[in-house]
């Protein structure tokens, strides 16, 4: 396992180092004694326990002592199937493995620091990657007057009834209400036009990390569909169009990165259809990933290229090198808090959330298992010694020396909440210097020598990390149809596929296909044109339109 390989699992900070609770009360209840070796079945651990607790608090005679019983396992599973109950799943996956608390406001959710240690991974990663660009963050105001919001009412008009607006302070109304920023271009772009004037005060690349909201009134989905949310909301300006489009993709591969190395999620790279792209924009391109419980694809970041539409909206004009009056050209782009109700969706499962190690505040857990005359000293040692080790290789690491509850409950609590790797350490596990390793992924144990737990270890989350990306990826592309006829379309799609398809690129038979699939699941809509396309056999004819086809399309249903 090189450094490398640790560093990248490494996250920065460490945010989640508890101190070790005191292990007197397990102590002086269990009591030291010669260790036993693992002549019990581990699943028997937490039945020894409950016993020893009894027999501990019968021996120490005083009856409020019996509060300490180890909990049952009461109310720990998940009550929904992922395959059988894919909607009440997702929901009751947020709740518990405590990312998500709903709110009493509908579409509103409080994210808890299970959920904010992810979004902090991924914003320390893209906020370093956008430094290295020489972006820089500033923050804007959250509210927007009426009549800056209504210079963009070309493309605001479809969005006009998701905004939300503040009327009244305290018993009064506001002379003029107040809009919220459901994206900040009205917000940002009267001061960019301040701000540049010659070809020296280009580019001009800034990024914010905000919220934003857009009253939605189609079903809320924690992450996915939320009344306000977090992103990162990039906004550049450049001298010239090809500094624009080159942005562009170095955004969008950014944005890969984090769905399919951090998150390990497979996503695909492409450019929205016209009917699909953002209205105020030249050109839309986009990660896609797809979720294949619900056959839906979903859009995973978008990264725009404005074109000089908004320059000239809001007069953004420079003087080029020549002397001559020019505006610029402008990209936008944007990832938000979605990228984790992907990841729920990509790979949790009948026993809760699965996080990938690259994202998970804690990476290994190390839960002690104590056995009957065990020496519980030792275990707790061994446990101490372990975290120690893994800590310093740069690995998060926590261990659960809570004496209230059995080890069967630590396991399914931890595996609830997705945590990558378990440890378990018993008497046997001592007596041989070793310790046992769980995959929350696949179930997979393993022993692991004292002596290279950093190093296995190290491999074993980067298996981890891996083997999600290629089980999700295997999933995704599963689900992928190529189709040529509309008949065979028709068949993909109520099979809830990805389908890719030849298409002759009209905005019009769009709209028809939108139109022929409407029902109650949605219509099929573009989800993106792949950047990598195969080869289109000449005479190739558009599935929908039989006219001849330009490009291969992913069509589908979407979030
Ligand atoms: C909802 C209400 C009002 C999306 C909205 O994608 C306005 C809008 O402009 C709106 N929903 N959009 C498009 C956002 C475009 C663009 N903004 C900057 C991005 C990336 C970040």
């Amino acid at each position: 396992m090189g450094m490398r390989l640790l560093s990248l699992l490494r996250r920065r900070g460490d945010l989640y180092r508890r101190p070790f609770s005191p292990l007197s009360v397990l102590r002086s209840l269990v009591g030291p004694s010669p260790t036993s070796l693992r002549e019990v079945p581990r699943d028997l651990g937490e039945l020894l326990i409950s016993r020893h607790c009894n027999r501990g608090m019968a021996s120490s005679g005083a009856k409020n002592v019996r509060k300490k019983e180890v909990k049952k396992e009461t109310g720990l599973g998940l009550t929904n199937k992922k395959d059988e109950n894919f909607g009440e799943w997702y929901s009751e996956v947020v709740v518990n493995s405590e990312m998500i608390e709903y709110y009493d406001i509908s579409g509103c959710y409080i994210l808890r620091p299970w959920t904010m240690a992810i979004w902090e991974t991924l914003q320390v990663f893209f906020d370093a990657e956008l430094k290295k660009m020489n972006i820089r963050n500033a923050y804007f105001p959250l509210f927007v007057t009426q009549n800056v919001l209504q210079k963009e009412k070309d493309h605001i008009e479809g969005f006009a009834p998701e905004v939300a607006w503040v009327t009244r302070s305290g018993q009064s109304d506001l002379e003029v209400p107040i809009a919220i920023r459901p994206t900040s271009e009205t917000v940002m772009y009267p001061y960019f036009a301040k701000w540049i004037r010659g070809h020296r005060d280009l580019p001009l690349k800034l990024n914010q990390w905000c919220n934003v909201v857009r009253w939605e009134f189609s079903h809320p989905t924690p992450f996915i569909r939320s009344r306000e949310f977090l992103w990162q909301e990039g906004h550049t300006a450049f001298a010239t169009k090809e500094e624009a489009d080159q942005e562009v993709l170095e955004i969008l591969e950014l944005y890969r990165s984090i769905y399919e190395e951090f998150l390990a999620i497979p996503v695909i790279r492409g450019r929205k259809s016209e009917l699909e792209k953002f209205a105020g924009g030249l050109y839309t391109t986009s990660v896609e990933a797809f979720i294949p419980n619900t056959g839906r694809g979903i859009q995973g970041a978008t990264s725009h290229c404005l074109g000089q539409n908004f320059a000239k909206m809001f007069e953004i004009g420079f003087e080029n090198e020549k002397g001559e009056k020019a505006m610029v050209w402008q990209n936008s782009w944007a990832y938000s808090t979605r990228t984790i109700g992907v990841m729920v969706m990509v790979h949790g499962d009948d026993k809760g959330l699965v996080l990938p190690p690259r994202v998970a505040a804690v990476q290994v857990v190390v839960v002690p298992v104590p056995y009957k005359d065990a020496d519980m000293q030792a275990i707790f040692d061994a446990c101490s010694a372990t975290v120690q080790t893994l800590r310093t290789a740069g690995l998060r690491v926590d261990t659960d020396l809570r004496e209230n509850y059995s080890p069967g409950w630590k396991y399914s609590h931890w595996e609830m909440k997705g945590v990558p790797l378990r440890i378990e350490i018993g008497p046997k596990d001592i007596a041989n210097n070793q310790v046992r390793a769980v995959r929350r992924d696949n179930g997979t144990k393993m022993d692991i020598p004292v002596g290279k737990l950093a190093e296995q270890v190290g491999e074993v989350l980067s298996s981890i990390q891996e083997s999600l990306y290629n089980t999700a990826k295997q999933k995704r592309d599963d689900c992928i149809r190529v189709i040529n006829t509309w008949d065979e379309f028709i068949v993909a799609l109520n099979e809830k596929k990805m389908i890719l398809a030849p298409w002759c690129n009209e905005e019009e038979v769009e709209k028809d296909v939108k139109q022929r699939t409407k029902g109650e699941l949605g219509a099929a809509k573009t989800l993106c044109t792949p950047f990598d396309q195969p080869r289109l056999p000449e005479g190739t004819l558009c599935f929908a339109s039989g006219k001849p086809a330009k490009i291969w399309t992913y069509w589908g249903r979407s979030y």
